[in-house]
């Protein structure tokens, strides 16, 4: 509260009879809950609240480094990373429901994440960097590094056999951005663009540089407690073509470009698998 709002406070304590001013008191704070039940929080304050509805979690610190291969090697910290177990099917009319799990890491120079994908028959054909990769079975991050404007957000989108599509917020979000230090490893464990066979699924590993993300983000890289809207999405390709994804985007129609329905997360200086917090 600032210090002109404590005076006015204070002035009216000693002008009202003690009960009066508990009426008053109890009369703002429902025009408080109705200013945030609105999406905002008040006060003067006018900073756009995320739905209640959407998901959470927590990014944890690698505690040991990862080789984007592809393979979540139990060297690697994966196993030590809470587990996304819950994209959901809005639009899904026909069809197995193919499950994808997902993690998420960080470190000073990258955030880092994993999808599995089960998927009966995988692929992908486009080869050129920024070639609609949605098309193919692929999985999508998409996040905005500042909650505070979502509408200021990234897209990197990757298929099957890991071709990328990455978009910034700078000139409109054409297709002419790159980050130029953004891996991906993939690992298939099946055959690639054979249809009349059953596949198990896929594993995709990704990179992505902090530094390629300025000058749209508070900071980078973020700190303990710093928090992004983010969301994580599939494709399901030629032969079982599905969408899923983790924070539901409420579209009537297959929409992943709703920043306002990103999930939040929260990047935390907690090592993943070690009880000792990184300086
Ligand atoms: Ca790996
Ligand atoms: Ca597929
Ligand atoms: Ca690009």
């Amino acid at each position: 509260m600032k210090t002109s709002s404590l005076m006015k406070t204070s002035y009216l304590r000693c002008r009202l009879g003690m009960s009066q001013f508990m009426v008053r008191c109890w009369m703002a704070s429902l025009l408080t809950m109705a200013a945030s039940s609105l999406g905002f929080a008040g006060e003067g304050d006018r900073v756009p609240q995320p739905p209640l509805d959407i998901p959470h979690y927590v990014i944890e610190r690698a505690a040991t480094p990862i080789t984007i291969d592809g393979k979540l090697d139990a060297a690697e910290p994966w196993s030590a990373a809470t587990t996304i177990d819950s994209f959901q099917f809005p639009w899904w009319t026909a069809g197995a429901r193919e499950a994808t799990t997902a993690r998420m890491l960080w470190d000073e120079a990258f955030l880092y994440v994993a999808f599995e994908a089960q998927d009966a028959h995988i692929s992908a054909y486009l080869t050129g960097r920024d070639s609609p990769v949605s098309r193919d079975d692929a999985v999508e991050v998409f996040f905005a590094c500042d909650p505070m404007d979502v509408s200021i957000y990234f897209n990197f989108e990757f298929n099957a056999i890991g071709t990328i599509l990455d978009r910034s917020p700078a000139n409109n979000r054409d297709g002419t951005w790159n980050s130029e230090g953004v891996r991906v490893g993939i690992s298939i464990d099946g055959t690639l663009n054979d249809s009349t066979d059953t596949d198990q699924g896929w594993t995709t590993e990704i990179a992505i540089p902090f530094e390629d993300l300025a000058p749209h983000a508070p900071r980078l890289p973020p700190h303990d407690g710093d928090q992004w809207r983010l969301n994580l999405y599939r494709i399901g390709g030629e032969v079982n073509p599905q969408f899923s994804l983790w924070s539901d985007t409420r579209t009537e129609r297959p929409q992943y470009h709703k920043p306002d329905r990103f999930g939040m997360v929260r990047f935390s200086g907690r090592l993943a698998g070690s009880a000792v917090t990184s300086p």
